[in-house]
């Protein structure tokens, strides 16, 4: 794997896989005079990028669609290396990046094209909008998707006419990196994207390296230190950050979906996922058959490291840790334990799948995000305490609502603080690439995917040309008796509209007075 970014440091990052701890890989750590050198050499070629005409950008960018693909193995192996992640989750990323970009080299011209505005009741002119690239998009990925997360914000600005320069997680730069080596592949301007690895710090110095917009995906105390220090230059920002997503179970729910949907949408990634369901709230009169389908499967999931398995290790200790403390905090208040609770050795990586019952707000696990394979059952009397408990929060990121009446279920669902919901699902958002992903409240705020990412990453300019030699109309200087019954027409006129509209302004023309 050959790194253009040169770094001035001696300094690597060595990566270790969370499964076994073998040796996986190392990259050249960049401090601030490295990042500094890869916003200016991208700078440099995006303006040649960006004057590419749309057309002609995405045809380049099938090139990266198919190098992608033909690395898609290499690609879902690094990333199972670097997480522990089973391969069919791993793969799945790659699947989601070609997915996005496949939609995107579809639509984007729709998108991107100017489009052409009316401009009655100016005479003579022509008017439109047009969409620009912003320059230079610094790109924050975390480690729970490794390659996705970075990708995707790499795609699409690259889509919209930007450059890109990514700084992935310290714990996964490998996944990250591909971006820099896809792009190669693909003919790419050297230097359009640019990968710079490091921590926390490389980080800070990308968000105040003076790149145009950052896209910044990780945890909402981050976020915030990220969008303090924008504000110095000031540069806009995107914040993808994390949730405490409530999954609600009403009395009349399919239990069995039910069951499996929020076991899968929990656990998932060992829960290490932004939309995991992190908060259950089941209507009183099912929850005990509810919760007896959940630990029925939860028995049944494979948990380890080797080939065949349905939940992997956790991907770093720290988020070892944060698990562990949610659980003991909540059974020390009160909450019971009906599988899972524990590590299967204290110093393995590998967290049990865990149901919790009987758990209240009181405990970190109902409202910090626990982000690992935890299940908190809470009993509530019906849906509109579920509807209460589950906004009851400072997140919003996804929810989930589960019922025999999909109707109802949109119902409900439409009063959830959320980016996006689901009636009778679960994870389903990011195999749509159509649909938008952000959240509210402290899940952040800003789109990625969906039309909405590439207006994200653009901006607007209003063109409008008048004829040579134009007027300038009634409403300019000197004012005068006709400016006046121009606008006594245009207010009867829109205060009714339609023929009405019209006769008013009509009358309002002729009866307009000095
Ligand atoms: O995230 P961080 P971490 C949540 C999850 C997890 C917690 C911490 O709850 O327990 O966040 O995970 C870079 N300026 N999510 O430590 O710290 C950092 O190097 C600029 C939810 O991975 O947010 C990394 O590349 N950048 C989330 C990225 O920010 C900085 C996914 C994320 O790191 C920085 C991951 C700074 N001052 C964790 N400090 C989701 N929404 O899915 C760090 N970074």
């Amino acid at each position: 794997m050959s790194f253009s970014t040169s770094s001035t440091s001696s300094e690597s990052l060595e990566v270790r896989s969370p499964g076994d701890g073998a040796r996986v890989g190392e990259v050249p750590l960049h401090g601030r005079e490295d990042v500094l050198e890869a916003v200016s050499r991208c700078r440099t070629v995006q303006s040649g990028w960006a004057s590419l005409a749309v057309s002609d950008r995405l045809r380049r960018l099938e090139a990266l669609h198919a190098a992608l693909g033909s690395r898609a193995e290499e690609i879902a192996s690094t990333v199972v290396d670097e997480t522990g992640k089973p391969w069919i989750e791993a793969m799945t990323e790659v699947v989601t990046v070609l997915g996005l970009l496949r939609f995107y080299l579809r639509k984007a011209p729709g998108v991107l094209e100017p489009r052409a505005v009316r401009t009655a009741p100016l005479k003579g002119r022509k008017a439109r909008v047009e969409r620009e690239p912003y320059g230079v998009i610094g790109v924050i990925s975390p480690w729970n998707y490794p390659f996705l997360l970075a990708m995707e914000p790499v795609v699409t600005a690259l889509v919209c006419g930007n450059g890109a320069v990514l700084k992935p997680s310290e714990h996964t730069p490998l996944s990250g990196s591909r971006a820099e080596e896809l792009a190669d592949e693909a003919g790419l301007p050297d230097g359009l994207v640019r990968v710079v690895n490091g921590d926390g710090r490389t980080g800070d110095a990308l968000v105040t390296s003076g790149v145009d917009k950052v896209v910044f995906t990780g945890s909402a105390s981050t976020g915030r230190r990220v969008m303090a220090a924008a504000a110095e230059v000031p540069t806009p920002v995107v914040l993808e950050l994390g949730g405490k997503d409530p999954a609600l179970v009403l009395e009349d729910a399919d239990l069995d979906q039910a069951a499996e949907g929020v076991v899968f949408g929990g656990l998932y990634n060992a829960g290490q996922t932004c939309v995991a369901t992190e908060r259950i709230f089941v209507v009183d009169s099912i929850h005990d058959a509810f919760v007896e389908r959940v630990v029925e499967r939860v028995r049944k999931l494979r948990l380890s490291t080797g080939e065949d398995r349905d939940v992997g290790p956790m991907t770093t200790p720290e988020q070892m840790r944060v698990v562990e403390d949610h659980v003991v905090d909540a059974v020390e208040k009160g909450a019971r334990v009906l599988v899972g609770g524990d590590r299967t050795d204290p110093a393995s990586n590998l967290y049990r799948p865990t149901v919790l019952v009987e758990v209240d707000e009181s405990m970190r696990v109902m409202t910090e995000e626990t982000f690992g394979p935890v299940l908190p059952i809470r009993r509530v009397r019906d849906a509109e305490e579920a509807v209460e408990r589950a906004n009851d929060t400072g997140y919003g990121l996804f929810a989930s609502v589960w019922t025999g009446d999909t109707a109802r279920g949109e119902d409900v669902a439409g009063r959830l603080q959320a980016g996006g919901v689901s009636v009778n699902d679960t994870l389903s958002h990011y195999s749509v690439p159509g649909l938008p992903a952000g959240g509210v409240k402290e899940s952040g705020f800003g789109r990625m995917r969906g039309l909405e990412g590439l207006r994200e990453l653009t901006r607007t300019r209003s063109v409008v040309v008048n004829s040579v030699g134009g007027g300038g109309g009634p409403l300019r200087f000197p004012y005068g008796r006709r400016g006046r019954r121009v606008l006594r027409s245009l207010v009867a006129f829109r205060r009714e509209g339609g023929v009405r509209g019209l006769l008013r302004a009509v009358g309002a023309w002729f009866g307009g007075g000095s």
